[in-house]
């Protein structure tokens, strides 16, 4: 006997068929660039294409499509993120940062190919996800560039970059909440709030629509984030990956033990469906 009703199997159907679609198109646009027979192809391929979840791309198709965009240039803008997310993976499980062996499952990049590989792979994802943004032909070249922009500032030096870097320098010491919040929300939420915008974008939604996808995903990147790590805390759990240096990091999980995170994760999760249905109205399939 099933639990979930029978439009939540279909929409799990459809998610399941959507994330076949992006590994396909994530497939060909890394066949494009790179040439697996070598070995900066070999890692391309293996940070990729190795079984993440997908996230980010299936937000930007689903945001999109909700909002009346086509589905086709949403597919590559989310394998531009899905780029970029890699790369930060790749970089992430290096010796000098969170020194981890395992990634999904398999070998990190460093680990199998070299750390001089894993750096050259993680600079190739990056510049290929600029030129897939820049030569997504369905779109006009203004929205181009300025979908370039949105995911400059995302990685950059306010975005991805900095969120990494505080947790570097501060992760290690005890935290305040805020201060926690605040690294996971640049970590973490930066892409996120990249994804959504570049949906809103593409769909030409309104300011106020914009405004509100944005809070939305930030609160779904401290949500998330927030799960991550209290996945950490539990071993089989299906997020969970080899700690590396993150095994003594202080986490809000760490700070305020694992009910006070659930209920915060609780409240992160009521805020974002509060958004979205105030956007895609109470029927929406993602809520
Ligand atoms: C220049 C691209 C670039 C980055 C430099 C290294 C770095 C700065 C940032 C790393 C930030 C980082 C590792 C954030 C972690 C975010 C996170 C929750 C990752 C797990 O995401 P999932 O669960 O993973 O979506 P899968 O494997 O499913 O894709």
């Amino acid at each position: 006997i099933s639990l979930v009703p029978p439009q939540r199997d279909t929409f799990a159907d459809g998610l399941g068929a959507l994330r076949g679609r992006i590994d396909r198109r994530l497939a060909h646009l890394l066949s494009t660039s790179a040439d697996e027979s070598d070995l900066i192809g070999a890692a391309m391929e293996a940070a990729l294409l190795s079984p993440g979840k997908r996230v980010r791309p299936l937000i930007v198709v689903l945001a999109g499509c909700q909002l009346g965009a086509r589905e086709a240039p949403l597919l590559d803008l989310g394998c531009a993120l899905e780029m970029v997310h890699a790369a930060s993976l790749v970089l992430d499980d290096m010796p000098c940062m969170d020194d981890a062996c395992l990634r999904r499952g398999l070998p990190t990049v460093h680990v199998r190919f070299g750390e001089d590989i894993a750096v050259l792979t993680a600079v190739a994802l990056l510049g290929q996800a600029f030129k897939v943004i820049s030569s997504t032909s369905e779109l006009p070249s203004l929205l181009r560039a300025q979908l370039v922009g949105v995911l400059a500032d995302a990685v950059g030096a306010q975005g991805l970059v900095r969120g990494q870097y505080q947790d570097l320098r501060e992760g290690s010491r005890p935290r305040r909440v805020g201060e926690i919040t605040a690294t996971n929300h640049l970590k973490t939420g930066a892409l996120f709030a990249a994804a959504l915008e570049m949906a809103a974008q593409v769909a030409h939604a309104h300011d106020d629509v914009r405004m509100t996808l944005r809070e939305a995903a930030l609160e779904l990147g401290q949500a998330f984030q927030l799960y991550d790590d209290l996945c950490d805390g539990a071993s089989d759990a299906p997020l969970c990956k080899d700690l590396g240096k993150d095994a003594g990091k202080s986490t809000l999980v760490a700070l305020l033990g694992q009910e006070a995170a659930r209920q915060r994760l609780y409240g992160h999760v009521q805020r974002i469906a509060t958004l979205l249905s105030g956007v895609y109205g109470p029927d929406c399939p993602l809520l």
